[in-house]
């Protein structure tokens, strides 16, 4: 007997794929699809970073004080947010408060309606082995070349990848089609691979703010593939320098070569048909925002005093965040040296070295310290006399008046990072310092690309260099100082942070 296949019918008729993709659209959690039409992308910005540019604090009767950030990137992001509308993603530095209590708390700050806050909770656990653990006792000190200081606890990376998980959700539930998506910074470099996971096709952009280091270095941790995958989801990936990019492509090619194909005839990879686009989007600051607020009275009463306190001293000015990356002891090692060499400037310069906490319950970041401060101990020993300190060392938090005042009255800044995807201070420095004061700066910072003739390079780790370039500060001839002063303040104002958001936005939009 012939077998005849009858081909199976259903009962229903399913509608036909675009009618059914119209209604699932319309009934999406994403809201009312905007059409072919509309430009990806082109819609609200949605930003992810770990902290949320504001900080809750519990109070004593159960209520939340708030405190905002006010970097640049804040200033930049926020006008944008305004006008795009928006949501800004990320974790309220408050560990363990629970996601309803965190939710209340911003939703009774002031805003826009356009633009809201939206809180990722974390457990203390989750900050200690997310935060403390992976982002800052390996991504950090490996990705600046300190692989010795990289401190792996099995329980690191499972919590890594959790944390960015929790960001995917967070974001997913309050997504529509035409956002764009911008994700900041190393501690949510799997975040574009959790949110491709969950089906979506949004146009994503990611920039990284510290340096990527070469593979030799990366191959050192677990994860390494992922991460480097996980980069591969974003449509725009953003570095600081032309090597941080060029160390991206090349673990990129060397781990995923199939992303490479050779038809493509551009370096940038490719995964699963996306082309990703690379670039380099030098980080900067509100230019006209220092230079405008380095003229206020406030400013200008304490800069005087600060140059009274000097007493005709050439000022030399330090100004970093706790970390064994920003070369202080190298710093300090530089200055010793030049006061050993060059008799004549003892007691005629003097160095305010301002440290901001930071991380301090990570045990690097206790030893720098220890280590910085008796180095300044010892060099005030060998030098210091009845009436001279060589060095007046801080550790503390200054108002930006305070910080304002310091830049407009230092002869010289000392930015000596060992590694540094960017360094602010040097631009802030720049933007505030209308007078004529000389900037001495690392070649391993990133912002040495911009600002590399203005400045006296040197390399930190030879405290020959740092100590030659304190001397020449102190000697330079006044038409040289302004000279210099002005090429670096035409750069930074001409190469702002408006103008970083908006060339990394198009970049962005542009793509695809
Ligand atoms: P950081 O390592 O934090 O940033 P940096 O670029 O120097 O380093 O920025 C420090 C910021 O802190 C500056 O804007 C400075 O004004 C501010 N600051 C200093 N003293 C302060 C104080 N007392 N209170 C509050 N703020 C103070 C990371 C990377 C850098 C990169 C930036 C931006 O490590 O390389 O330049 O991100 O991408």
């Amino acid at each position: 007997m012939v077998q005849v296949q009858v081909p199976f019918r259903s009962r229903y008729t399913p509608p036909p794929p675009t009618r059914w993709d119209a209604w699932e659209r319309r009934h999406s959690p994403l809201g009312p699809y905007p059409g072919p039409n509309r430009r990806k992308g082109g819609g609200r910005l949605v930003l992810a970073s770990n902290r949320l540019p504001v900080t809750l604090t519990p109070k004593p009767d159960g209520r939340w004080q708030s405190s905002p950030a006010s970097g640049g990137l804040v200033s930049a992001l926020w006008p944008i947010l305004s006008r795009r509308g928006g949501v800004w993603t990320g974790w309220t530095g408050a560990p363990g408060a629970g996601q309803a209590e965190l939710d209340g708390a911003l939703e009774s700050l002031p805003g826009g309606d356009r633009c809201r806050l939206q809180a990722v909770a974390l457990t203390e656990e989750e900050v200690e082995s997310y935060y403390g653990g992976f982002s800052n006792q390996v991504l950090w000190p490996l990705f600046h070349g300190f692989s010795h200081l990289c401190r792996p606890a099995p329980h690191f990376w499972e919590s890594y990848r959790r944390v960015n998980a929790r960001f995917a959700d967070s974001l997913t539930a309050c997504l529509r089609w035409d956002d764009l998506i911008w994700v900041q910074d190393y501690h949510l470099i799997l975040l574009g691979k959790e949110l491709r996971e969950r089906g979506l096709d949004h146009r994503m952009v990611y920039f990284l703010h510290i340096p990527f280091p070469p593979l030799e270095l990366l191959e050192r941790i677990p994860g390494h593939r992922e991460l480097v995958e996980g980069l591969l989801h974003f449509d725009l990936v953003g570095f600081q320098t032309i090597r941080d990019r060029e160390h991206f492509l090349d673990a990129a090619r060397q781990l995923f070569p199939e992303s490479f194909p050779p038809e493509s005839g551009i370096p940038d990879p490719v995964l699963d048909g996306r082309q990703i686009l690379t670039g380099i989007f030098p980080i900067s600051i509100d230019f006209q925002g220092y230079s405008g607020d380095a003229h206020g009275s406030v400013v200008l009463a304490l800069e005087q005093a600060i140059r009274n306190q000097a007493r005709g001293r050439t000022l030399l000015l330090g100004v970093d965040r706790l970390d064994y990356t920003k070369g202080i002891p190298e710093k300090l090692k530089g200055l010793d040296l030049a006061l050993e060499r060059w008799p004549e400037l003892r007691g005629s310069v003097v160095l305010k070295q301002l440290v901001v906490p930071s991380r301090d319950t990570v045990p690097a970041y206790r030893d720098a310290k220890a280590e910085i401060e008796e180095r300044v101990d010892a060099l005030n020993r060998r030098w210091g006399t009845a009436d001279w300190v060589p060095v007046e060392y801080r550790y503390e938090s200054w108002t930006r008046a305070e910080l304002l005042a310091h830049y407009r009255a230092a002869d010289a800044a000392l930015v000596t990072p060992l590694n540094d995807g960017m360094n602010l201070v040097a631009k802030e420095y720049v933007a505030a310092n209308a007078g004529s004061g000389v900037l001495i700066l690392s070649v391993f910072a990133g912002t040495a690309g911009e600002l590399g003739e203005s400045a006296l390079l040197v390399n930190p780790s030879e405290s020959d260099s740092v100590a030659a370039a304190i001397r020449q500060a102190h000697v330079m001839a006044p038409e040289e100082r302004r000279a210099r002063m002005d090429q670096a303040r035409n750069q930074i104002r001409s190469h702002d942070v408006h103008r970083w958001v908006k060339h990394f936005l198009e970049a962005g939009i542009r793509i695809r």
